[in-house]
C-alpha cells in the first residue's frame, strides 16, 4: 500500500511542470551532523526537490543524529528519504525509507537478506517504506556499490537487458526503479538505457551516478529520467552556482514549488 510520501511524489511528478526532479544524496559517513545540516540547507536553497541519506559503509551508532540534522537543514521544505547501504541505516526521523533490492545482482544478501534484518525494526518505527528496484549499470570503474555488494553491474550497452530488469522489478511490485551508475562512476547511465526503461515501465525512473554537471544532468532528464540524483559533485564542490545550474538543467525553465 502506498504511503503519504510516495503519493506526494507521484502527485508532484504528475502535476509539476518541471522536466525532472533533482534529489541530492548526503553521505553520513563523510560528514558530521553539523555539516549535514548545513549541506541540506544549501541543497534545498539551490534547488533540490528531496534529500537522500545513506552510504555504502556506514556502521556507526549515530545514524539518527545524521538524519535529524538533515531534517533540520531541510526545514520541512522537501522530503528526506533514507537510501540505506545496509539494514543499520534506518531512522524514524526520515519521511520514508527507499526499501530497495539490488535486482541487477544475484547476491541474496542484497535481494532479501538485509531486508529481513531491517523489516521488524522498520515496522516498529512506523516508517513509511517505498519499494524500489535498484540496478547497477557498468560505469567504467569498480564503484563502491559493486565492491561492497559483490555483484556484477549490467553491461552498459545491454539496453534491453537493463529495461527488462526494470520491468521485472515493476512486476514484482516495486514502486520506483533506480538505474545506478555507482557513486563516482566514470560514465553516467547511458541515455539509451534511460529512454528504453522509461518506455518500458510505468513507475518513476530515477537516474544517478557519475552526473557531474548541468550537461549530463540535462541529458538524463531529456532521456526520460523522472528524478536525477547527484552526490559527489555536491559533496566535493559545495558550489551553490553549480548546484543551481544542475537544478535548472534538470527542472527545465518552468519549475513549480514541490510540496514535501
Ligand atoms: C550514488 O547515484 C548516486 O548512489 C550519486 O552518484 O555520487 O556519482 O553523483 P554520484
Amino acid at each position: 500500500m502506498a504511503g503519504t510520501t510516495y503519493n506526494n511524489l507521484i502527485t508532484n511528478l504528475e502535476n509539476n511542470n518541471s522536466d525532472s526532479l533533482l534529489w541530492v544524496l548526503l553521505d553520513p559517513d563523510t560528514e558530521n551532523p553539523d555539516q549535514l545540516c548545513a549541506a541540506a540547507e544549501m541543497a534545498v536553497e539551490n534547488g533540490a526537490d528531496a534529500l537522500l541519506v545513506g552510504g555504502s559503509y556506514y556502521e556507526r551508532d549515530d545514524f539518527d543524529d545524521s538524519v535529524l540534522a538533515v531534517k533540520e537543514g531541510s526545514a520541512g521544505a522537501v522530503p528526506v528519504f533514507l537510501f540505506p547501504g545496509n539494514h543499520r541505516q534506518v531512522s524514524k526521523y526520515a519521511d520514508a525509507l527507499l526499501f530497495h533490492a539490488l535486482i541487477s545482482g544475484r547476491n541474496p544478501q542484497y535481494l532479501i537478506g538485509e531486508h529481513l534484518l531491517a523489516a521488524g525494526h522498520v515496522r516498529r518505527l512506523g516508517l513509511e517504506t517505498i519499494s524500489m528496484g535498484y540496478l547497477l549499470i557498468e560505469s567504467g570503474r569498480v564503484t563502491s556499490v559493486q565492491s561492497v555488494t559483490g555483484t556484477t553491474p549490467i553491461p552498459r550497452e545491454k539496453t534491453e537487458l537493463i529495461a527488462t530488469h526494470a520491468l521485472a522489478g515493476q512486476y514484482l511490485g516495486m514502486q520506483l526503479i533506480y538505474l545506478e551508475a555507482g557513486s563516482g562512476g566514470l560514465w553516467p547511465v547511458p541515455d539509451e538505457a534511460i529512454s528504453l526503461t522509461k518506455e518500458t515501465i510505468d513507475v518513476p525512473v530515477i537516474i544517478g551516478g557519475g552526473i557531474r554537471g548541468p550537461e549530463s544532468a540535462h541529458a538524463a532528464s531529456k532521456a526520460g529520467a523522472d528524478v536525477v540524483v547527484v552526490g559527489n559533485v555536491f559533496e566535493q564542490t559545495r558550489e551553490p552556482v553549480l548546484i543551481r545550474e544542475i537544478a535548472a538543467a534538470v527542472h527545465g525553465s518552468t519549475k513549480k514549488t514541490v510540496a514535501p
